[in-house]
């Protein structure tokens, strides 16, 4: 019941894949996918009334599964909505909470020390102890101390970074956010992991939608549950997309964001089907707070 209410607590809305027929009654352990984009607000979409009509995928998941319009996210604010997400209890109790002037972990740059508290109960602890295997693809954002890294809250892996992709920042004073694979840390956004600010060209998004096909697949091959939190940023300012898809929406760099990230659902949702679970996988997609200036193609500039 945790589970469920921590879902229903966060997410403006969903998109059931699977349909909630006997196909669900064969299976005492449906894997779970939560795919949780950054900032990315509710009118971004096709199927919610985004003219432009630039998410074809997400539009026909739609179509095909359960839309929730009233559900919301726990906070306006990255840290504080995902800790209610993955907890089920309110900002105020799980210890993330108001905003980012007045904030107790609420934001979490490299100057804040806090995390999430060893006394909460994640969403992949309690589905560990039902079998399930688990992994976070993408932006964490409770925690960058080691003892908040998401290995050690639940997690069995981790592809990405315990903040957000600001920067690039100097190097000697205030290093650029360190990129995980698991334990070991790979590199460094703007240095290792290429973001380039004057176009918006990252591969990032790619490496994530591969990360996560990965997963589903070798736990699919083991026949283990599991538990994907693909948790991209691309939306999050400064927003960027791969080179296919910079300069190929209307809207701008923000637009191109979009379309590689509804791109990414796409190829996750033909993955289930290739390997004959989408019928045994839910597969939720939200996003943790509503659309935000700063990411807008101008960046906020036109709304000072
Ligand atoms: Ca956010």
């Amino acid at each position: 019941m945790r589970v469920m209410s921590s879902l229903t607590l966060s997410l403006f809305f969903s998109i059931i894949c699977c349909s909630l027929t006997e196909k669900l009654s064969n299976t005492s352990s449906p894997n779970i996918i939560i795919m949780l984009m950054d900032d990315m607000g509710w009118g971004d979409l096709g199927v919610l009334g985004q003219p432009s009509k630039e998410t074809p995928n997400l539009d026909a998941m739609a179509a095909q599964g359960m839309l929730f319009p009233n559900f919301y996210t726990a906070n306006p604010l990255c840290s504080p909505s995902r800790a209610a997400l993955l907890t089920g209890r309110l900002p105020v109790r799980n210890g993330f909470y108001t905003t980012n002037g007045h904030a107790r972990n609420a934001y979490t740059p490299q100057e804040i020390v806090g995390g999430i508290s060893k006394d909460e109960m994640l969403l992949p602890q309690i589905m560990k102890k039902k079998g399930y295997v688990s992994k976070i693809v993408g932006k964490w954002h409770l925690g960058h101390r080691p003892q908040y890294l998401p290995l050690k809250n639940g997690f069995d892996e981790w592809f990405g970074a315990p903040d957000c992709h600001f920067g690039p920042y100097n190097s000697s004073i205030r290093p650029n956010i360190p990129v995980y694979n698991n334990s070991e840390m790979l590199g460094r956004y703007y240095e290792e992991f290429k973001i380039d600010r004057k176009t918006g060209e990252s591969n990032l998004t790619r490496m994530y939608l591969l990360e996560g096909v990965d997963f589903i697949r070798r736990q699919t091959e083991a026949q283990r549950p599991f538990f994907l939190y693909w948790a991209p940023d691309a939306t999050h300012a400064p927003v960027y997309a791969s080179k296919p898809f910079l300069g190929k929406s209307q809207r701008g760099r923000y637009g191109d964001a979009v379309m590689e990230l509804d791109y990414s659902v796409g190829h996750i949702l033909l993955w289930l089907k290739r390997l004959g679970i989408e019928n045994d996988t839910f597969v939720f997609f939200t996003s943790d707070n509503g659309a935000a200036l700063m990411s807008g193609p101008n960046e906020g500039k036109h709304y000072k």
